[in-house]
């Protein structure tokens, strides 16, 4: 697995969570998408291709995000501190390891017809830390497929280097780009059934398609990096205090 990751840059990992666990997620998923509770995130406060353009507009307070899933159920916190967790990320970073709450730390739902898509990106662009290195553990609570919006990955691009421009200012990767084009036909969609994972570096392309189906899909995400990969001073990676996991 950690070979897989280091050298694609992503692995899935095939019924990580035992199904218990995943009835209780779950429930804790949908109880938390009715509750509607704050921090929300929206798909009109996105902006992506195809979302809402208003908080006002159809579907302009679709949730996209529901934000610090880590304090919102026990449920969540016991998986994303969850001891095989912590040994699968301590042997890839060799040493000790701390959830990172500042992004991610979140339960991703994509609702019919107003889950946008999600265009090409690394995402490191989420924080600043010493080492371009944290990995991601994103946990599929329902089958996650490309007709309802699943994860694309570039094997291998978390090593490629790139210029600035080939980005746009929101740091999306430039659609207009023949080199670019040219990296994405590699791409692929690993399919997830209920219960699985795929580990993903920040540093890794990825995107994700729009739900064409008429379920919402439950994604619960964390990202984690080791102890002596600090988050810059006075950047949002640092303004919230991290979980030591163990
Ligand atoms: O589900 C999606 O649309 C992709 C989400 C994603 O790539 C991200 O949040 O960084």
């Amino acid at each position: 697995m950690i070979e897989q990751l280091r050298e694609r840059g992503y692995v899935v990992v095939p019924g990580l969570l035992p199904v218990d666990g995943l009835t209780q997620l779950k429930q804790a998923a949908r109880a938390q998408l009715i509750a509607r509770a704050a921090p929300l995130e929206f798909e009109a406060d996105l902006r992506y291709p195809g979302a809402p353009t208003s908080r006002t507009a159809a579907g302009g307070e679709t949730v996209r995000r529901l934000l610090g899933v880590y304090d919102r159920d026990p449920a969540f916190a016991q998986w994303g501190t969850a001891a095989w967790l912590r040994e699968r990320m301590e042997a890839y970073f060799g040493e000790s390891v701390l959830m990172s709450r500042a992004h991610h730390n979140c339960l991703m739902t994509k609702h019919p017809r107003y889950g946008s898509l999600t265009n090409w990106h690394r995402d490191i662009r989420y924080w600043s830390f010493e080492r371009e290195d944290l990995v991601s553990v994103w946990l599929a609570l329902g089958e996650e497929v490309i007709d309802n919006g699943a994860l694309w990955f570039v094997p291998g691009s978390h090593r490629m280097a790139f210029d600035a421009d080939r980005f746009d200012e929101a740091r999306f990767l430039r659609a207009d780009r023949v080199d670019n084009a040219e990296i994405l036909r590699s791409a692929v969609s690993p399919r997830l059934a209920p219960g699985d994972a795929v580990f993903f570096h920040c540093n890794t392309l990825h995107s994700a398609g729009k739900n064409q189906t008429d379920a919402v899909k439950f994604s619960l995400v964390y990202t984690y990096h080791d102890v002596s990969n600090a988050p810059q001073a006075g950047t949002r990676s640092a303004s919230m205090p991290e979980v030591p996991l163990g």
